[in-house]
This record gives C-alpha cells, structure tokens and sequence, in this order.
C-alpha cells in the first residue's frame, strides 16, 4: 500500500485528491492548520475515527512556515508521495499580504524539499509542486506551455516562481523526483467562495431566491482557461507515476472572459443579461427571466463593477497548451465548462435554499 502525504488537504484541491488516492488503495496522511473554527468541512466525509481497523485517512496538525514540525510529520508518516497543494492561494490577497504568500508558498516549498533531504529521503519521497498559470502573467506568447516564458504579476506568482525553480533545482542537484504542475484555474462545487467563478455562482443564486440584491464584480473582461478541479487532480497523480519527473501544463485549451461566464451562469436561473457600457460604467440588467421557479422585476439591475475588485497589476488571457501532457500522461479533461457551470449553480442554489436572508452588503466580505 503507498503512502501519500498532501499539504493543503482542507483546500479545495487537496479534498478532490485526497478522495481519489483513498479510492486508489492508498493510506492518505494530510496536513491542516490550526483554525479557531473547525475548517475540514470538505473532507469530513472522509474522516475515520482513529480507534476504527484499517485506518488509511489521517490529519496532522501542521503549517508551512514551520519547518520543524514538516521534518516531524515526513519522518512519522514515511511518505511515497507528497503533493504540496498547500498556499495563500488567492491573488488578489498577496497584494495584501505579501511577506506571508511569500514565505508559505515560496519558502514553505523549500521547507519541504529540504525536509526530505534532511531526513535521506530523496530516493523514495516523490514530490508533487502546485505550480500555477499565473506564472505566465503578462502574456508572452498563447497558447501557454511549458516552454512558455514567464512574466508573473503579483507576491502569489512571484512566490510560485520561486517555488517552481526550487523543485527544478532539487530535481538537478539531488536527483529528487520532483515535479511540477503547472496547472490553470480549476473550479467546483468545492471551490473557495472569493474566487470569481464561485463568486459569482454563489452571487446569482442567491439573487434568484431574493436574498441579494447585486453581484458586484471586478475585471470581467479577463479572460481565463477554466477546468474542473476532479479532472486536475487525476493529472497531479499521474505526474508522480512515470519512469522520469517532469513538468506539465494542465489545461482545457478554451479560454472564456469572466463575463460570458457571469452570462452562462445567470442562464441556469433562466436570466438573460444585457451588458451595457465598458469598464466601470457598466450595468448588467435583466431582460427577461423566464424560469418558472424564480421571478425577478424586468429592468432590476443584478451586476454592477466595483473597482475595489480590480488587481493591481491584471494577468489579462491565460489559454494553456496541454498537448506534451495529454501525449506522454494520457490525460485529457472529461468537463465541459457548460458542465461545470451547471453543477457549480445546482450546489449553490441547494445550498443557498436552506439558509437563512443575506444582506446586499454581503459582497464587501468577498475579494
Ligand atoms: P485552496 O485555497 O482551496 O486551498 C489551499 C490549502 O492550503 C488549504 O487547505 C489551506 O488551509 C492551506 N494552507 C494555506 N496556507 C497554509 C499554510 N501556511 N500552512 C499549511 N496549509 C496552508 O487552494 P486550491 O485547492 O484551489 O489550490 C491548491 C494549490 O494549487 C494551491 O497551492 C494553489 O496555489 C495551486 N493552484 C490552484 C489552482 C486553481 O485554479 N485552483 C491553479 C493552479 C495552482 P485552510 O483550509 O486552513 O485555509
Ligand atoms: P485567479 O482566480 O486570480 O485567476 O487565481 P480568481 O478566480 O480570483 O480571478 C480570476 C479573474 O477574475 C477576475 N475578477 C474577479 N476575481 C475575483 N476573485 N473577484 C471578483 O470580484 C472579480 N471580478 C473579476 C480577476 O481579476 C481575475 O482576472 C486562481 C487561484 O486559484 C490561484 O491560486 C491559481 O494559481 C490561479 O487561479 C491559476
């Protein structure tokens, strides 16, 4: 039976990748951060008590920024495998805090290279590094692959571009099975409540049940190629299972902008959108709303830009070219994002239908 060890298992992500490896026989160790509320909400379906026999899912308390206690965590749980999934991940919140992005997705990656060293484990500890489109930044040539330059525009892609180059460095130097994964957005149901697509899933559900009144979004011109997280984490998989580690783009090859996203998510609540205007000026307003469980006035405005939203400095168009993975990992995305809209809609408006009323004010708690 291998073993596996995923930081960031509370994530989005880690929860996807801790499903499948359990599926696939493996004994999943996963490392969570001390919360004052409990914060493994996505992967309490997974939980076993520990008195039960044959025990394969277990939880450390950890953290990136604490080296001793990754040297500690490697040495008990003698890991096959390690996907480090685990980082401040949202870009907007680098600006913010940008010494923190950069010391647990930057230097949390060295922490755990170093840690495998340490401990003479280079030999038999395969690394999994999640790396990000957003190290492509100001476009350099698209379709984006792995020989594509990069040009990362905030503290979370300059970190990663840190942490990318010291997984190839380990690789060279030590002969390490390290790889990295350069992955573009993917998205779910399980997906952050602050990122744009579950932003806005979650916004327009809870504008069709009457509990807000707007979606107040930010640069909805970007544009970005969208997948489903279940796809991307059977690719971090199959990366840490062939003879020689390299490194792969992860991508639909379809890019969309965030407002024709918005569109096809106001579509399964039977909305249709007229966008007026460019930039900050413009409104979305509803035309028509033609499904039979939702009724809203014709004319009420439902979207608006607030420039509070906007990045300091934009990644514009990401399209990525996975061909070297689909040839040589055999991998190729089973969503379509017209499939993943849908599930992304159903889940929030199941969830959204049990609770209670929300304030328009709510949008100032999203980034
Ligand atoms: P999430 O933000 O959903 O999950 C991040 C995870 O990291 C959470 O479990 C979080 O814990 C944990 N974490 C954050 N900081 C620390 C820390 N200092 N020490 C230990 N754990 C920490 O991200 P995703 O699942 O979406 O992404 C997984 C990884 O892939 C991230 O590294 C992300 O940067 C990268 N990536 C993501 C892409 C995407 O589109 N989703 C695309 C490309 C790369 P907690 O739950 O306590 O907050
Ligand atoms: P991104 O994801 O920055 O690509 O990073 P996000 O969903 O936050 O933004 C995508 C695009 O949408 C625009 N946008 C908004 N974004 C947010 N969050 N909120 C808004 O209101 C809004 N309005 C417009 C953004 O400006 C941007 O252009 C994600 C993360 O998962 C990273 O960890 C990962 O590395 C990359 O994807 C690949």
């Amino acid at each position: 039976m291998k073993t596996a060890l995923i930081t960031g298992i509370t994530g989005q992500d880690g929860a996807y990748l801790a499903e499948l490896l359990l599926e696939k026989g493996y004994r999943v160790h996963g490392i969570k951060r001390r919360a004052s509320l409990i914060n493994t909400s996505r992967i309490d379906h997974l939980y076993q008590d520990r008195h039960e026999a044959d025990v394969r899912f277990t939880l450390h308390y950890g953290d990136m920024t604490d080296s001793m206690n990754l040297v500690k965590i490697i040495q008990e749980t003698q890991p096959d495998e390690i996907y480090n999934l685990a980082a401040m991940s949202h870009v907007k919140v680098s600006f913010d805090t940008p010494e923190y992005t950069a010391n647990a997705d930057g230097i949390g990656t060295l922490r755990l290279l170093e840690a495998i060293r340490i401990l003479g484990m280079e030999k038999k500890t395969r690394l999994y590094q999640a790396s990000t489109s957003e190290l492509y930044g100001l476009v350099q040539e698209v379709p984006q692959r792995e020989t594509t330059p990069f040009y990362p525009r905030s503290p979370y892609a300059v970190a990663k571009l840190y942490a990318y180059w010291i997984t190839v460095n380990y690789r060279e130097a030590y002969g390490m099975y390290a790889c990295n994964g350069i992955l573009f957005n993917h998205e779910s149901p399980l997906r952050g409540e602050t990122f744009v697509t579950r932003k806005i899933t979650r916004g327009i559900a809870a504008i069709a049940l009457g509990l807000q009144d707007c979606l107040y979004m930010g640069n909805i011109d970007a544009q970005r190629d969208w997948g489903h997280a279940k796809d991307y984490v059977e690719a971090m998989w199959r990366m840490l299972q062939q003879d020689t580690p390299e490194d792969f783009v992860i991508a639909t090859g379809i890019t969309t902008r965030v407002r024709d996203f918005i569109r096809m998510a106001f579509e399964e609540v039977g909305i249709e959108l007229a966008f007026q205007g460019k930039g900050v000026d413009e409104k979305g307003y509803v035309v028509s709303c033609n499904h039979p469980d939702f009724h809203l006035e014709p004319g009420k405005m439902v979207l608006a830009i607030d420039p509070a939203y906007f990045r300091h400095t934009e990644v514009d168009l990401l399209i990525g070219d996975a061909s070297k993975a689909m040839q040589q990992l055999g991998w190729k995305p089973k969503y379509s994002l017209a499939a993943l809209v849908k599930e992304m809609m159903e889940n929030d408006l199941k969830i959204l239908s049990g609770k209670e009323a929300q304030t328009s004010q709510n949008h100032l708690l999203y980034r």
